[in-house]
């Protein structure tokens, strides 16, 4: 009888805890950045796979310290105030093209990808462990920017969520979900 008592009470605990879990998630394509500097630059036909059009960094047109330009900046609604994990869909041509500078509003930047899936369209998160604290936005509007940090990249869309259990899969549908 103890036992039973036990399960549901813990089913319960579960149930509450998945309802604080879920959060809302905001997708929106990388090629709609309100400002975009080259080398970093849209293109539509280089890989097959992507939402549409990309932005890409091709490869060789050189990374900093040799060269500092190259962004891409977006301005995101937040629909409610939380925890938010950044996930983008992403190509990266090798170990030397698998990473971009992301900065949150005038925050300091931070390092993101640096995974070892190559040549296929995947999507990568930050942040990546427990450890590293996720991205604490508050309701309204902010400011996303990616940076060249290496060349022979590419971002196709982008997906900040505050439900922790939730995983994009291939191309996911643009706009706000609860
Ligand atoms: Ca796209």
């Amino acid at each position: 009888m103890k036992k039973y008592l036990m399960k549901s009470v813990v089913a319960v605990l579960l149930g509450a805890l998945n309802g604080i879990a879920a959060g809302p998630k905001i997708c929106f394509e990388a090629e709609s950045a309100g400002v975009i500097e080259q080398p970093m630059a849209v293109y539509t036909n280089g890989v097959a796979g992507a939402s549409g059009p990309y932005l890409e960094i091709p490869e060789g047109v050189g990374n900093p310290p040799k060269r500092n330009e190259g962004k891409a900046v977006f301005t995101v609604e937040i629909p409610k105030e939380g925890a938010y994990t950044l996930w983008c869909r992403c190509w990266w041509n090798g170990e030397c093209s698998n990473s971009f500078s992301v900065s949150l509003d005038d925050q300091p930047v931070f390092l993101f990808g640096e995974d070892a899936t190559y040549k296929t369209w995947h999507w990568v998160k930050y942040p990546v462990s427990r450890t590293v604290k996720p991205l604490n936005l508050t309701e309204g509007k902010h400011t996303l920017t990616f940076f060249n940090r290496e060349d022979g990249v590419r971002l196709d869309q982008i997906l900040l969520s505050a439900d922790k259990r939730f995983v994009p899969m291939d191309i996911e549908k643009t706009g706000v979900r609860q």
